[in-house]
């Protein structure tokens, strides 16, 4: 059974904090993007750990060249996450800047293989994310991102990345279903299903029955 992971894009850290405090036992680890980032600064990752004592993962979808990825991968492990996001796109040596610090700093890597949205598809076809995921494993990643609203998809991209780690957004609001991915999967993102939820802590328990324990 896969771990819960919020996606916690709220833009306050009176906000982000309360919400951690509420759902800190009903969840397994916190994505953090841009939109709390860039709100708040960097620094928030040290604070919801402090709270929470959760793994956080920087979800900054990192897509550059590999001496930028690296500056940044290096910033992203400085401030106290123990996994980055990046992007297939930009090829294997990128890929492997990020996955370098990351395990330098004895963290972990993932790349997004295909993504959840309807829109995604305009790139992601013909082959596309498959090819991404051969090169994530290659580049040494840790694991992949792939869209918990298409699971023939993540079936496909399972039986490539077999062992690797295969983290889900898209459940909820965007229409994926827990009881769908959970056996496909490592970890399920949620984020406005839980964090626009009257009862945050009510609402992230709704996927107990789905998650590791
Ligand atoms: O393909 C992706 N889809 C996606 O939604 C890759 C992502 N990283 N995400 C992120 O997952 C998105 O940026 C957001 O932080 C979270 C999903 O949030 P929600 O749709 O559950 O609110």
């Amino acid at each position: 059974m896969p771990d819960l992971i919020l996606a916690l894009d709220v833009r306050d850290r009176i906000s982000a904090s309360t919400i951690v405090e509420e759902t800190s036992d009903s969840i397994d680890a916190i994505k953090l993007g841009y939109p709390l980032v860039l709100a708040e600064g960097l620094g928030i990752a040290k604070l919801l750990f402090d709270i929470s004592e959760l793994p956080l993962i920087a979800d900054f979808k990192v897509a550059d060249i590999p001496n930028t990825n690296r500056l940044i991968a290096e910033q992203v492990f400085h401030a106290g996450f123990s996994s980055i996001i990046c992007h297939g796109f930009p090829g294997e040596d990128a890929i492997v800047a990020c996955t370098e610090v990351a395990h330098d700093a004895g963290g972990t890597c993932f790349v997004v293989c295909e993504m959840s949205h309807p829109g995604a598809p305009t790139f992601y076809h013909g082959g596309v994310a498959e090819q991404m995921a051969k090169l994530a494993i290659h580049a040494g990643a840790d694991g992949i991102i792939a869209p918990a609203t298409r699971p023939e998809r993540v079936e496909v991209l399972r039986a490539i990345v077999q062992d690797a780690l295969i983290y889900s957004p898209g459940i909820g609001t965007q229409g994926g279903d827990a009881a769908q991915i959970a056996d496909l999967v490592d970890g399920m993102i949620v984020g406005r299903s839980i964090y626009e939820a009257s009862d945050p802590k009510a609402a992230a328990q709704v996927y107990a029955p789905f998650r590791r324990r």
